[in-house]
């Protein structure tokens, strides 16, 4: 039985995927990388360094810079992030979110936080969230980033839990197969998420009965 629910942030909870976007797109202009659909879409759920290896590598240009050129360039990146993140309000909670995470607490399930993003704790904080959370996995103690399973692993110790009583939500195919890998049920929203044991089109449509009549059929 279900006893804990692990939850991504950008993209589950947020619409903050958008902002990643419109930060790494202005990064990408910046070192001439073209920006399209499957750039983006593959820079979910992986850290920070890791996508900007990707935006380098995909412009043929991992060569061009320093190490410490590329911390500088992931800065800069950050910063832009951070001012976006600033003007989030609790609007920006993605349809169905808050409601789900009343239910569950309600229901006196364990809920935590398994998101890659060393800016979860702000955001959660602009959304005014931050209270249903009983633990927060910090990206920064793991030693890989999604699709690794540590992070959703990490996620079910918090929690005191085995594996096989946590679900872990999320919006990215890296962040699916963390799930998978960590032995936990996934539930997966929007398009091309083949992998996730339970599947929704918006994340307006997750409740708890939504979840056991995919886990029934
Ligand atoms: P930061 P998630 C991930 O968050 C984002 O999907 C990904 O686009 C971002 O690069 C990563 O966090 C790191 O974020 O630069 O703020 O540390 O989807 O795992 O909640
Ligand atoms: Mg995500």
């Amino acid at each position: 039985d279900l006893k804990g629910f692990a939850f991504d942030l950008d993209g589950v909870i947020a619409d903050t995927a958008r902002f990643h976007g419109q930060a790494w797109h202005q990064l990408a202009d910046k070192v001439g990388t073209p920006w399209t659909k499957e750039l983006a879409d593959s820079l979910k759920g992986v850290s920070r360094m890791d996508s900007l290896e990707l935006i380098l590598k995909a412009g043929g240009h991992e060569n061009d810079y320093s190490q410490e050129e590329k911390v500088a360039l992931a800065t800069e990146k950050n910063d832009n992030y951070v001012k976006l993140v600033e003007t989030l309000t609790p609007a920006d909670i993605l349809p169905g979110m808050k409601d789900f995470l009343d239910e569950l607490k309600a229901n006196h399930y364990h809920i935590v936080l398994a998101s890659a993003s060393k800016n979860a704790p702000k955001v959660i904080k602009y959304l005014q969230i931050a209270d249903y959370f009983e633990g927060i996995v910090d990206p920064a103690k793991l030693t890989h980033g999604k699709p690794d399973p540590e992070i959703y692993t990490e996620a079910a110790k918090t929690m005191n839990l085995p594996a096989n009583q946590v679900a872990g939500l999320e919006d990215a195919q890296a962040g699916v197969e963390s799930i998978n890998r960590a032995g936990e049920l996934s539930i997966g929203f929007g398009a091309n998420l083949q992998d996730a044991d339970v599947k929704f089109n918006s994340t307006g449509d997750v409740s708890l009965a939504a979840i056991k009549q995919q886990m029934s059929e």
